[in-house]
């Protein structure tokens, strides 16, 4: 369950454990997303294992935290976090993206502890901008978090929502980039480069925070230095490593969308000990 004073060392052990389960998982589907679900473990941890006020057995609790996941596709790692905080069996995730599960390949809100369906990137930062304005007009302290990708910060409607967001003084938004550096095809400086990350998002009126995204300290430095930030949305750019872990994932295109296969994953799982 949450906690308010953080074991730094039970997280880095929760972190190996669902490196584990998010690879288990996709190897028994056969396909899914690898790379943008390890890069975002301890983003996920942070969140749902430190910050975020919820009910697991309750989760539509109207002053739950929000979690607008903009990037669908790392739906292993939102299921493997849903299962281990308490929202549904953990037994459910053997069924990911099979026919007839709740489960699928892209996030969706039949999914206990999930508000949005996702998978078209680019549209995430505009649905936690209504659920925070919501919040404003109703008087409502819960907070909406928003998980992006870098690859998926070149859609123009981020930028758009990026405007709105601090135009609306919405200080109670919190994007989250994960910067890992790939995207599906490539790297994304050489496919359209995102750079200078921080320096757009300050113009753009946020209050930009530039982490290690696999540092829990830094992490939870980042998310209750949001909590504090009056006037204006904060974004956390959390530099990562799509594949984080695995050595012959990390920072490959190859394995943005592709599950191991049995040998595969007993070569991961001997690295994630
Ligand atoms: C609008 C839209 N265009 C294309 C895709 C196909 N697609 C799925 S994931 C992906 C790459 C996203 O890269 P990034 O945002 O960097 O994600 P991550 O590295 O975290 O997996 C693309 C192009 C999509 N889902 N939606
Ligand atoms: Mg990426």
């Amino acid at each position: 369950m949450r906690s308010s004073t953080p074991d730094i060392a039970a997280l880095q052990q929760k972190a190996l454990q669902f490196r584990r389960e998010i690879l288990e998982t996709l190897q028994l589907a056969g396909s899914g997303h690898p790379g943008g679900s390890l890069s975002a473990v301890e983003i996920f941890i942070s969140l749902y294992f430190y910050k975020l006020q919820y009910h697991a057995q309750d989760p539509k609790w109207e002053d739950r935290d929000r979690v607008i996941v903009s990037k669908g596709h790392c739906s292993p790692v939102v299921y493997v976090t849903l299962a281990n905080a308490g929202f549904f069996p953990k037994e459910e995730l053997k069924t990911f993206r099979k026919f007839g599960s709740r489960l699928q390949g892209h996030v969706h809100s039949k999914v206990p502890g999930v508000e949005f369906n996702t998978g078209s990137l680019g549209h995430g930062l505009s649905v936690a901008n209504g659920l925070a304005l919501g919040a404003k007009m109703l008087k409502k302290d819960f907070k909406t978090y928003c998980i992006l990708g870098d690859g998926e910060l070149q859609e123009g409607s981020i930028w758009e929502a990026a405007m709105m967001a601090s135009n609306y003084k919405l200080d109670n938004i919190c994007a989250i980039v994960d910067y890992n550096k790939v995207q599906e095809n490539g790297l994304v400086k050489d496919i359209k480069n995102i750079e200078p990350l921080s320096d757009k998002w300050k113009s753009f009126g946020w209050n930009t925070l530039v982490i290690d995204g696999h540092d829990f300290n830094q992490l939870i430095t980042a998310l209750d230095e949001f909590a504090g930030c009056r006037g204006k949305p904060t974004v956390i750019i959390a530099n990562t490593i799509k594949g984080k872990g695995v050595s012959f994932m990390e920072l490959k295109a190859a394995w943005h969308g592709k599950a191991p296969n049995k040998e595969q994953l007993a070569e991961a799982l001997k690295e994630l000990k």
